[in-house]
Order: structure tokens, then C-alpha cells, then sequence
């Protein structure tokens, strides 16, 4: 008997900006991410005041699914996948954002997909916002600062979850939701809530006001989708990677505890519809004077989500300062300690399974809902053999080594967890350093930083291994 349900949502998962391409085809408008030029390793991503001559633009064409969804659907199916995690691009369907009616060829193209995937029996996971919302939001309303913002997502909302209410059932409202809180910088307010800090302004009171708005306009996506399906999930997205002490003084463990509770402070607020007492206080300490009405209180808690969709890739050490504040409170300027039990991934990500386990019982002990992850997974270099093969054993054991620890969360510690899609199931743009060559998939993509390749598909070592672990519902990982 396998420790997972018999409908256990094995899956994999991507973004539409990330591997969709078509950026400008049937009426699409520019997303944020398509003023966002190629980076690497040692170099940031550059957000550019839209789309400018001679830059390079890696979202642009991408994988160009747009065009080749029905091949790669098929290999989907011959993975065996019982869901595909995707977003709808928002600026597909309200090209400007601020429109009043929808363009009809972009909602045609996710009835095309849905109608697809649905016939090779894969149920379809859907972000609604995935780092991607129109750029002309940005430009005209300065992004998520405005609660204007709020209607035009509601709008985007309803017309896709009407359109689509008999043919996807697991939604998901904001990608990361999260990321903005704890890193702080250009690129993840940028990303998150299409923000460009100015000079007179505090990122930090723009961040927290941003969001908030972001959560009311979660909430009353939750509240009209279950009226248009009662049977809809609508789960949430937080980024999760627990915060460990470096030492067992009681400030380092204090401040690791701290770290958690604002990094995750979006989820007291989407499942249990308030904020955190702490962080109500810290508001008010440091005079931020949000814009948080009462009616917006209702709303947060008229709005609860059904589920926790949750990324997960690594785990980070802390230290107290030693001129630490009382409230242990230092967004976005957290000194990271290398933990030297751990590997590290080529572009230094800690990896660490176990912290997998910890996630989901500190998810499963402080929120009374189901739990899904919806990202996970090992972004490396690929060599491809002179055959063709892609023998990718790291990748394998990344997978193995976390699904191993999900399974002692489920099967020993009784969380409740709906599925497991990995991320970047077929080699996609990554939304970090913009590259082709941080690849996560266990589908090839021939195409490298450059922008240059066939975008043939092919198997690596890993498709055939994680197609043997789904038939065999997580039981055989050999
Ligand atoms: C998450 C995002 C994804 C994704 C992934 C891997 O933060 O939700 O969009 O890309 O991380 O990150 P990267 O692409 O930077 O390797």
C-alpha cells in the first residue's frame, strides 16, 4: 500500500511567462517580465523602461510552448502526469490590464490548452498571478501601491474563473506571495508587485502596503470563485524555506523563529484571515500608516483560502546581531550564514530534504488546511552526450531524497498533503538570473543563454525515473 492517496496530484510545474514565449502574438500586451533582460550567476537581471531595441529578452520567445503545447502535452501524458501546474498570463487576456473587455484569443488559447490536457487526463493547477502582471499596470498606476490594482485583478479573476469552471478546479491566486517580504530588493518588489522604489519612498511601508492589497484582492478572487464553483480549490502560494538558527544561543533561535513569522506572514493573513499580532504592532511602531480599512478586515477573513500551495527549494541559517532590535525585525537585510552540513547547488542553493519534513509540519501545526507543493526541484547544468542522452543522476537524487522526506511528513507525521509537482518539469527561463541553462526539467529544451538551439524536446535519465515513481504512487524511487 502506497503512503499516498490513490489521487494524489503527481504533477509538474511552470509558469506562463517562463516557457510560454508568444509575448507579443494574438493580442498579448508586455508583462512585467517582458522588460526583464537575461542575467546569470554573478550578473542581476535588468528591468528596463519597457521594451527597448537591442536588449535581450529571454521571456520573449522562451520555450515557445505557445506554439508547440500540443507536442509537449503529449509528453506530458507519456510521463504520466496527473496534473500540470501553469499560470494564465494575465496580460493574454486584459493585454493593458485596465481594459473593459477581454481579448478573446487569449482566452481561447488557455480553452485550446485546458481542452488538451484535460483529454490525456491531466487536471489542471492554475496561478493566477505568477510574476507576470501587465507592465502598463506598472507604468499608469505604479503597480500594487495602488488599490486600484485590486479591481482590475478581480476582473481578470472572474471572467477566467467563469470561463474556465468546468474544465479547471485547483487555482491558485498569487505566486510567492511571500518574496517580496523577506528579500526586500528590486527584483522580487519588481516581481511580485511591480514596484520601482523612488527615491523619497520607504520600500519596506511600499512592500507591506502592496501586499495588503494583494491579499484583499486574493481574497475576494477566493469569495467569487466559490460562488462560481462551489467545488473550486483555491489554495494560496507562499515560497518556503525554513530559517534554522546558527547556534543554539536563545537570540539565534529567537530571531530564526522571528524570521519565520514575517516570512510567512502572508499566510496567517490568507488562511487565517488576520495579521499576526507582532506585525500589527510593527506597523503601528513604525508609524507606516497602511492603508488596511475595516471593511478590508471582513473581507481577509470572508476570504480564507482552502489550501497552502507552497514552493520549496533550500533552507537558511541566521545569527542575531549583536545590535539586533528588540522586535528582532531586519527585512530584507538578514545576514545568511553558510550551513556547513548541507550541499549547495551550482548557484549556491542549499540542499537540504529534511527541511522538506520541517516545512510541512510547521505548515501542518500552525494551519488547519490541506497543503500542496507545487514547486521543488534542482536547477543545474546539463551535458548532452554525443547519443543525445542527458544522464542527470543529480537530479534524480535531488527528487528522490525530497520525496523520500515528504513521504516520512505524510506517512509518520500525518500532514495532509494533495500532490508533489516539480518545477520546471520541462526546461524553461528562470525567473531569477533569466537563463535557459539553469535547468530544472527532466524534458530537454535545446536552447541555450544565448537564445540559440533547435527547441527540439528530448528525455533525460529523470523522465523515465519520475514516470516509474508516479505509476507506482511514490512507492518505487529505485
Ligand atoms: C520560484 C518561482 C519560479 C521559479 C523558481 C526557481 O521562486 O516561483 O517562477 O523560477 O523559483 O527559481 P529560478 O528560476 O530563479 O531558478
Amino acid at each position: 500500500m502506497s503512503a499516498f492517496p490513490k489521487d494524489f496530484l503527481w504533477g509538474g510545474a511552470v509558469a506562463a511567462h517562463q516557457f510560454e514565449g508568444g509575448w507579443s502574438a494574438d493580442g498579448k500586451g508586455i508583462s512585467i517580465a517582458d522588460v526583464m533582460t537575461a542575467g546569470d550567476n554573478q550578473t542581476k537581471r535588468r528591468i528596463t523602461d519597457g521594451v527597448q531595441p537591442g536588449e535581450n529578452y529571454p521571456n520573449h520567445d522562451a520555450i515557445d510552448f505557445y506554439h508547440h503545447y500540443k507536442d509537449d502535452v503529449e509528453l506530458f501524458s507519456k510521463l504520466g502526469l496527473k496534473c500540470f501546474r501553469t499560470s494564465i498570463a494575465w496580460s493574454r487576456i486584459f493585454p493593458k490590464g485596465d481594459e473593459e473587455q477581454p481579448n478573446e484569443k487569449g482566452l481561447q488559447f488557455y480553452d485550446d490548452l485546458f481542452d488538451d490536457l484535460l483529454a490525456h487526463h491531466i487536471e489542471p493547477v492554475i496561478t493566477l498571478s505568477h510574476f507576470e502582471m501587465p507592465y502598463h499596470l506598472v507604468q499608469a498606476y505604479g503597480g500594487w501601491r495602488n488599490r486600484k490594482l485590486i479591481g482590475f485583478f478581480v476582473k481578470f479573476a472572474k471572467v477566467v474563473f467563469d470561463r474556465y469552471k468546468d474544465k479547471v478546479k485547483y487555482w491558485m491566486t498569487f505566486n510567492e506571495i511571500n518574496n517580496q517580504v523577506g528579500m526586500l530588493n528590486e527584483w522580487s518588489l519588481f516581481t511580485n508587485s511591480g514596484l520601482i522604489i523612488q527615491p523619497d519612498e520607504n520600500k519596506e511601508q511600499a512592500m507591506f502596503q502592496a501586499a495588503h492589497y494583494e491579499a484583499v484582492a486574493s481574497a475576494l478572487a477566493v469569495q467569487i470563485g466559490h460562488m462560481i464553483n462551489p467545488d473550486f480549490k483555491i489554495g494560496c502560494m507562499v515560497a518556503m524555506g525554513p530559517v534554522y538558527p546558527a547556534t543554539p544561543n536563545p537570540n539565534d533561535v529567537f530571531k530564526a523563529e522571528r524570521m519565520m513569522q514575517t516570512n510567512y506572514y502572508l499566510a496567517d493573513v490568507q488562511v487565517k484571515g488576520h495579521y499576526p499580532a507582532f506585525l500589527e504592532h510593527y506597523f503601528a511602531r513604525r508609524q507606516f500608516n497602511l492603508d488596511i480599512t475595516l471593511e478590508d478586515r471582513d473581507v481577509l477573513l470572508a476570504g480564507k483560502v482552502d489550501y497552502i500551495g507552497f514552493s520549496y527549494y533550500a533552507s537558511h541559517v541566521v545569527k542575531a546581531a549583536d545590535d539586533e532590535p528588540t522586535d528582532f525585525i531586519t527585512l530584507g537585510s538578514n545576514q545568511e550564514i553558510k550551513n556547513t552540513t548541507l550541499h549547495r547547488s551550482d548557484w549556491g542553493w542549499e540542499i537540504d530534504p529534511v527541511g522538506l519534513r520541517y516545512a510541512l509540519n510547521w505548515f501542518s501545526d500552525r494551519y488547519d488546511v490541506p497543503l500542496f507543493i507545487v514547486e521543488n526541484g534542482l536547477g543545474a547544468f546539463d551535458k548532452v552526450e554525443e547519443n543525445g542522452s542527458i544522464h542527470d543522476d543529480y537530479r534524480i537524487d535531488y527528487l528522490r531524497q525530497h520525496i523520500e522526506q515528504m513521504k516520512l511528513a505524510v506517512e509518520v507525521d500525518g500532514v495532509k498533503l494533495m500532490g508533489y509537482t516539480p518545477w520546471g518539469i520541462i526546461d524553461l527561463v528562470s525567473a531569477g538570473t533569466g537563463q535557459m541553462e539553469k535547468r530544472y526539467g527532466v524534458i530537454y529544451v535545446d536552447k541555450d543563454d544565448q537564445g540559440k538551439g533547435t527547441l527540439a524536446r528530448s528525455k533525460k535519465d529523470s523522465f523515465d525515473w519520475f514516470h516509474k515513481v508516479i505509476q507506482s504512487n511514490g512507492e518505487d524511487l529505485t
